[in-house]
């Protein structure tokens, strides 16, 4: 009501002009109540207002993953995330602490949630990270992602938050950062590998053998050690290609395990195979028999040996002279002449090349030229033998040996007819 009174004395006063000076001090009056009736309300307004209390949440601020397991001197990366709830901020200070003697620092990425780089800082076990954002927000956000590089110390590491990190409200620009998380990162030195590239696995050894391995590791293979049967130790190799000489010949014939064990500054790793080793021969071949077929002709036949792997074949000698090689227990000597005595002996092989010792001998004299039935006379007998052997091809009355009982033999019986 004052104010209309004084617009209305105003607008008398001064519908123009100015008459004298005291116009001139209610017209300046009145503007100051204009002004200042307006401010005091809005300071008394303000006044009132609680001042700090519109900002009641608090923020967390926190490592993702939390934990896992990474690879030395393989990057990993680390995220630096804040969750504020409903509270909207628009600046953030994290400051962190690792072991340098465990991580290298290498990089910080930015964050879309806030764009502002005020400072990134890393180096010698202290990380400080300082964003802000003109768009505050709310609820989870990354806040930058760090990489580290893992250094060749295995084991568990952490990085921690550290003094003066803040999340800062943007209604009042107070820190309302409540609690941190930190995190753990176990470096893992990853274990070497390793293959045995001979002998093969399941595979049948003798004499000596070279075992040959192939090893490989993130830093370095120190050693390769090979071991029969997991426990006794052949010998070792500390250069690539790995590889040792194993003499068979000490060692048991039969099965057995083969390993090599592939060893880093830290761990070891182990590849195993079977073998069987045979360094027995086959056993003596016995009963052996040799009989004259004809004059040219000697069979000869054994019993089978045995082996503790396998027997593959015979060696025959014919009067101590190797003549064949054959996987059969019984052999025709053909092309031999007449009248004349042959000696025979055997010897079994495996497939490692063991040979056994020798069959007993057995001998035999070829026929006579003619004589079919050994009577020691070529006669009316022996003439009666080839033909009713006639154009057969009876070992006996194939004088010859040519595969056919004919005209030729007939001749050759007649050349030696006993008069
Ligand atoms: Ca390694
Ligand atoms: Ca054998
Ligand atoms: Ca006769
Ligand atoms: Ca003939």
């Amino acid at each position: 009501m004052r104010v209309a009174h004084l617009l209305k004395k105003y607008r008398e006063k001064i519908n123009p002009p100015y008459h004298n000076k005291s116009d001139l001090i209610v017209l300046i009056g009145t503007i100051f109540i204009l002004v200042a009736i307006p401010l005091t309300t809005i300071a008394v307004q303000r006044s009132r207002e609680p001042t700090g209390l519109a900002v009641a949440g608090t923020a967390n601020m926190y490592l993702s993953p939390a934990s896992q397991s990474v690879n030395q001197n393989t990057n990993f990366t680390v995220e630096i995330r804040e969750d504020s709830g409903s509270e909207l901020v628009n600046a953030i200070q994290a400051n962190l602490t690792y072991d340098s003697n465990k991580l290298d620092f290498v990089s910080v990425t930015t964050s879309a949630a806030f764009e502002i780089e005020a400072e990134t800082f890393g180096s010698g076990g202290i990380i400080k990270i300082a964003r802000g954002t003109i768009t505050p927000k709310s609820g989870d956000q990354l806040v930058a992602t760090i990489t580290f590089n893992p250094k060749q110390s295995p084991g568990a590491t952490s990085v921690d938050f550290s003094a003066n990190s803040k999340v800062v409200s943007s209604i009042d620009n107070t820190d309302i950062l409540a609690t941190t998380s930190s995190g753990t990162y176990t470096i893992v030195d990853p274990p070497p590998t390793v293959s045995i590239s001979a002998p093969t696995n399941n595979s049948v050894v003798s004499g000596n053998v070279t075992i040959n391995a192939t090893a490989s590791d993130d830093i370095g293979v120190t050693r390769v050690e090979f071991k029969l049967d997991g426990a006794i130790l052949i010998g070792s190799d500390t250069t690539s290609p790995y590889s040792i000489n194993w003499d068979t010949t000490t060692t048991s014939s039969g099965s057995h395990s083969l390993t090599a064990e592939a060893f880093d500054i830290s761990s070891s790793t182990v590849f195993t195979i079977n073998v069987t080793v045979d360094n027995e021969p086959p056993s003596t071949p016995s009963g052996l028999t040799a009989t004259a077929v004809s004059s040219s002709r000697i069979d000869i036949s054994w019993n089978a040996s045995t082996d503790n792997v396998a027997v593959t074949a015979y060696e025959v000698y014919r009067n101590s002279v190797l003549i064949a090689t054959i996987a059969t227990t019984s052999y025709s000597d053909i092309g031999l002449d007449a009248s004349t005595s042959y000696s025979y002996f055997v010897k079994a092989k495996d497939n490692e090349g063991n040979i056994s010792p020798a069959s007993s001998t057995a001998s035999d004299t070829t026929l006579k030229l003619g004589d079919l039935n050994n009577d020691g006379f070529v006669d009316v007998v022996d003439l009666s033998i080839l033909l009713s052997a006639w154009e057969t091809s009876d070992p006996t009355a194939d004088i010859n040996s040519d595969g056919d009982v004919d005209i030729v033999d007939l001749s050759i019986m007649l050349s030696n007819w006993t008069f």
